[in-house]
């Protein structure tokens, strides 16, 4: 059977959200904090538990690879991630199974696009945040195999032109592969949208009262990031990407969410927005592309 994408999510990975909801494999504790958020990925969590899927690809600015682009292939990877940036908020002790076989043809189909393309071997492996919370916000039972993809540094080592156009092989890639492998699969963005954040942290972190977007242009960024998504305006938004990329210094840049859209074929679905809300200034929406909603299944 050809497999095919059930849907694709736009996942953004601050780890005040793991840390907000106090899961067991979280060494540190909160007493709470970024509700608008976390109750955005329950709407998330209700579609995968209904839609379950076979897997769950996840592609995360925090595996960064100089060299190609990256595919986990270990069939299960455990270990503690630690975020270098907040190491007291995210502590995390992770177990993974790992869609293997995706892996092998994911590398050969971008390979086949022209990309450099790698299979990450080591059993060692230490799983970068960014992955690790878009995947535990999504299924925090954690009994769907996943599949991690490193993002490749092109869009700042070379340009964000030459970046972008390696991302949308890499979701075509991603499709194709996809459909060889005859799964039901789910795609996850892992991406902020406006990146500036605040330099200085409140006490307790989750004190709300401190929270808030780091600028009002920032906001309205996101805003109209936000209505054309939700709209289905796909060839608009590439249009205003460069733009909003360097002013909201969005996190986009990195490649996850051209990734996702290139693998739904940027096709006009109006993306469900499930919330919205702040990360220590940052801009974080999330909102799923249901694939059957483009005229595709
Ligand atoms: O990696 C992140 C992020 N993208 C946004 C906000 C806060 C922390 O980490
Ligand atoms: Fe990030």
């Amino acid at each position: 059977m050809k497999g095919q994408i059930l849907s694709g999510f736009l996942a953004p990975h601050p780890p005040h959200l793991v840390y907000g909801e106090n899961p067991p494999q979280n060494r540190v504790k909160s007493t709470g904090g970024w509700e608008s958020l976390r109750w955005a990925y329950e709407k998330a969590r209700e579609s995968i538990k209904k839609n379950k899927p076979d897997v769950i690809l996840v592609h995360s600015p925090h595996w960064m690879t100089i060299v190609g682009h990256h595919f986990a292939c270990v069939p299960e990877l455990k270990g503690r991630s630690v975020d270098p940036i907040f190491p007291h908020l995210f502590q995390y002790d992770f177990k993974m199974k790992i869609d293997t076989d995706l892996a092998k043809l994911c590398c050969e189909e971008a390979k086949a696009e022209g990309l450099t393309a790698k299979l990450m071997q080591n059993p060692n492996f230490r799983v970068d945040y960014g992955t690790i919370v878009s995947l535990h916000m999504l299924n925090p039972d954690w009994d769907i195999p996943v599949l991690p993809i490193s993002a490749n540094n092109s869009p700042y080592a070379f340009s964000l032109d030459a970046g972008q156009e390696q991302m949308i092989k890499l979701g075509q890639a991603t499709k194709r592969a996809i459909e060889r492998r005859g799964v039901k699969a789910v795609l996850a963005a892992s991406n902020t949208l406006s990146h500036l954040h605040f330099s200085e942290e409140p006490n307790p972190p989750e004190d709300m009262s401190r929270e808030h977007v780091q600028s009002d242009a920032q906001y309205k960024w996101d805003m109209r990031v936000i209505e054309l998504l939700r709209n289905g305006k796909i060839e608009e938004l590439k249009k205003i990407y460069p733009q909003f990329i360097q002013e909201a210094f969005a996190e986009v840049k990195s490649g996850a969410l051209m990734w996702m859209l290139s693998a739904l074929d940027f096709k006009p679905i109006k993306a469900d927005f499930y919330g919205y809300g702040t990360v220590i200034g940052t801009g974080n929406a999330v909102m799923e592309w249901k694939n059957s909603a483009g005229g595709a299944l």
